[in-house]
């Protein structure tokens, strides 16, 4: 294997991406920033802690299908906004530096319809779907060209494996910056939760999809100001009681980027990796999540306290997933 220096990057990560609380919701108080207690590269300081409020992206929204069909608008556009204390530039879906999470059940049908407001061509693929490449389906082949409406049309089998998928541009040639510039989002197939013990089927769910912005293409080295977001945000508040058991679904909808996370004092139960229920659950305190990969775990509220989600120094040299 010959290394060409463009392709291999070294990652260093030491940076803070959630704040958890761990309290009775009765005494979850307005008291997020005040406990922030780091940053990431850049100068977010307390106060910046969560939703970024100055930032003029849309929240994510969340699509869930209605008597069997999940119908959505997905329009992609450019947007400006502000990134901690950036002012940075990015194509959206619908607004949103993370676009709108799907959930959709094994056996219904996904029609989408995918508006390219940009000045260049751009389509749309469905990471780790077992469904059909043709046509309008999970077609990469397909170009929408600016200005173009395109139908996309999805049938999930009924057998498919419940569990976390994503989706983004996958148009040759493009499709690295586009999904570095923020066409990415998260997609469920729901039922994860009804193959947990009964105790659990009602188990309160949150997702954290992640990605660095803004994304440089060839000088992902940390020194410059890329910000670590969940969800769309920087550190972003997570709550769950004492003793709760929720489920967490990470995925990582960066086209490079790798995460090794932990939550100090707590373990992942890990239940779904890439999109299937695991044949053995495992227990792990860090999770390395690379571009594209994706976890459900079980996390179960320690002590009441402030934990930190923290995103540890991931180094090594990674061949970055280069999509073209
Ligand atoms: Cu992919």
């Amino acid at each position: 294997m010959v290394l060409r220096s463009p392709e291999f990057i070294f990652i260093t990560l030491s940076m803070l991406a959630a704040i958890v609380i761990i309290t009775s919701q009765d005494a979850l108080g307005g008291s997020a920033s005040d406990i922030f207690e780091g940053n990431l590269t850049g100068d977010v300081g307390p106060g910046q802690s969560s939703p970024l409020k100055e930032m003029n992206f849309s929240e994510t929204t969340e699509a869930y299908s209605h008597e069997g069909i999940l119908e959505a608008t997905i329009i992609i556009d450019e947007h400006e906004g502000m990134v901690g204390n950036e002012q940075v530039k990015a194509i959206t879906y619908n607004g949103s530096l993370n676009g709108p999470t799907l959930h959709v059940k094994p056996g219904e049908r996904m029609v989408l319809y995918y508006v390219n407001k940009l000045d260049q061509p751009t389509n749309i693929h469905f990471h780790g779907l077992h469904v059909s490449p043709l046509g309008a389906s999970d077609n990469i082949f397909r170009v929408i060209g600016p200005g173009e409406t395109a139908k996309y049309v999805l049938d999930i089998p009924i057998d498919h494996p419940e569990g976390t998928f994503w989706y983004h541009s996958h148009l040759h040639g493009l499709s690295t910056v586009q999904v570095g510039g923020g066409l990415s989002g998260l997609l469920v197939i729901e039922g994860l939760e009804d193959l947990l013990p009964d105790a659990l089927h009602n188990i309160t769910q949150q997702t954290f999809t992640m990605r660095g912005f803004p994304w440089h293409y060839w000088h992902l080295n940390y020194t410059s100001p890329t910000y670590q977001t969940i969800n769309g945000e920087i550190n972003p508040v997570v709550s769950i009681s004492p003793g709760e058991t929720q489920l967490w679904r990470f995925a990582n909808i960066d086209p490079g980027t790798f995460y090794n996370i932990t939550l100090p004092g707590h373990t992942f139960r890990v239940i779904e990796e890439d999109g299937n229920p695991v044949w053995k659950v495992w227990d792990t305190k860090y999770l390395v999540i690379a571009a594209g990969k994706r976890f459900s775990a079980l996390v179960t509220g320690g002590e009441n306290g402030t934990y930190p989600l923290k995103m540890l120094p991931y180094r090594g040299v990674l061949r970055t997933h280069i999509l073209r």
